[in-house]
């Protein structure tokens, strides 16, 4: 980071950088906030009726500080359960079909955001950077901006932003539109994200275009540019060489080695296609018969938003799928899916990714997806697996070696897999290999310096006062 202010990041969740659980973003964000002894806040993760003391929790995790606050259970069912995940993360992801818009669920979003800038701002230096994360704290800066916060602050968007028509579909769009403008600069995953911005705060907001994702609207500028988020590369591959990985692959070679094996590994989301995906491997043992009593599909599904009606629907469908589909086809001593509904250490995704032949990467709508790059950087180069992918990641912007599929179109999707699991070497490893030197050119630290330094060289803002 090129100005010498302390790093503060913000996101809902805050990541312990010191813990192997933790992943690539935590670590790379850990990497930021300790160059410069930064500060990360956000929600414990707790639920406590104490709330209303406003308490905060403070720890250290090496040079880097944490500081949490519980939400009373009625601002974790309103701010997170409720506005952020039944109604934005429907809506950013083009399921407006699934969206609830409860007023309550709003004004619950609101009252979160005023909150946590308020405990924040009393914490903050004059010189301090402040990097919000994620679609939870949209308005976060512009509370900020309220209590006369003048640091630089940017956001960044981990996932999708729609097209104008989905964007104006959410009530009390132009609120949350605005509250761009009261960050500097404004980070999405792909080139098509930002251009949905672009048209968006034109149409909507009146805003104009000052060149270079530069707008002007309400009497305040925001930068708008795509940072596409990358994986911390070395550390996945330092992951592999740990005896727990090395143990895994040892077990999943001696039972699958006279196998195809496959793997899926998602949050159990509506987003990642899951039913699609099920029903593309169905499809591909009923077209291609050779892969009977061979193909085996393991799908770790982690839970996530229990809480939440859809997720539950979707568990039961996927459950309904695994056992159908299995006992269609399956055989006493082959089981064509392998579906477990938790979540796996990461110490031993390594292993599953290195033993897969074919890694399906299939969200009906991601913002990046991140399992797809972490799947390439731990093929053997030698004789790497295919990455099969949906059209609609962030990802398949950039990873064009990839066999892109629609994954709303199963017959193709299946034949797609089918082409993976008989490709021969040499293409697998020409793919691989454009595919490897593109994720290890832009990893994570990649990302969070490009981003850093782009909010550092932004013109500071004097005209933004409350
Ligand atoms: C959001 C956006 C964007 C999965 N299951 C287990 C597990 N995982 C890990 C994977 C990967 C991560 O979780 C999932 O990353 P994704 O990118 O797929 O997605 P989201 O969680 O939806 O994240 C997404 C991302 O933000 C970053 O900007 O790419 O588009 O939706 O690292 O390996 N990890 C462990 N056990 C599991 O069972 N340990």
């Amino acid at each position: 980071m090129s100005s010498s202010g302390r790093l503060v990041i913000v996101s809902n969740r805050v990541g312990d950088p010191r813990k192997a659980a933790a992943g690539g973003l935590a670590v790379a964000l850990g990497d930021a906030l300790a160059k410069s002894g930064g500060l990360w806040f956000g929600w414990s993760g707790k639920v406590s009726e104490d709330r209303a003391s406003g308490e905060v929790h403070r720890s250290r995790s090496g040079p880097v500080e944490l500081v949490t606050m519980d939400l009373s259970q009625a601002d974790h069912d309103t701010y997170y359960a409720g506005y952020s995940n039944q109604a934005l993360w429907p809506a950013l992801h083009y399921r407006l079909d699934l969206a609830d818009f409860a007023a309550g669920f709003f004004s619950g979003y609101q009252r979160v955001n005023r909150l946590f800038a308020h405990k924040l701002a009393a914490m903050l230096r004059p010189d301090d950077v402040i990097w919000v994360h994620d679609y939870h704290l949209i308005p976060l800066a512009d509370e900020l901006r309220a209590l006369g916060c003048r640091q630089r602050i940017g956001f960044f968007l981990h996932i999708p932003l729609p097209p104008p028509p989905i964007l104006a579909a959410i009530p009390g769009h132009k609120w949350l539109m605005r509250s761009f403008f009261a960050y500097d600069l404004v980070g999405l995953q792909t080139r098509s994200d930002a251009d949905h911005f672009a048209r968006f705060v034109q149409e909507e907001a009146g805003a104009t275009a000052l060149g270079d994702g530069g707008f002007e609207a309400l009497g305040r500028r925001v930068i708008a540019r795509p940072f596409p988020i990358g994986i911390d590369v070395a550390e996945f591959q330092r992951l592999a060489g740990s005896n727990d990985s090395r143990q895994t692959e040892a077990m999943l070679k001696k039972q699958y080695g006279h196998r195809q094996l496959l793997v899926g590994i998602d949050r159990l989301d509506y987003s990642k296609g899951l039913p699609h995906r099920f029903r593309a491997f169905r499809e591909l043992l009923a077209n291609y018969p050779e892969n009977l009593n061979s193909a085996t599909l393991i799908q770790i599904a982690s839970p996530t938003r229990e809480s939440v009606s859809a997720y539950e629907e979707l568990r039961r469908e996927l459950e309904g799928l695994a056992g159908e589909i299995n006992g269609a086809h399956g055989e006493l001593d082959w089981m064509p899916i392998r579906y477990l509904h938790r979540t796996w250490a990461r110490r031993r995704l390594p292993a599953l990714y290195r033993c897969a032949r074919v890694a399906l990467v299939t969200p009906l709508r991601d913002g990046m997806n991140l399992v797809g790059k972490e799947y390439v950087a731990m093929q053997d180069e030698a004789d790497p697996g295919v990455l099969v992918l949906s059209r609609f990641a962030g990802a398949a912007e950039q990873m064009r070696q990839a066999l892109l599929v629609n994954p709303y179109d199963i017959p193709a999707t299946a034949q797609a897999i089918q082409r993976a699991l008989r490709m021969p070497l040499a293409e697998r490893q020409e793919r691989h290999a454009a595919l490897l030197a593109h994720i290890r050119e832009h990893d994570v630290h990649e990302w969070s310096r490009t981003f850093l330094d782009t909010l550092s060289a932004v013109e500071m803002r004097t005209h933004q006062a409350a």
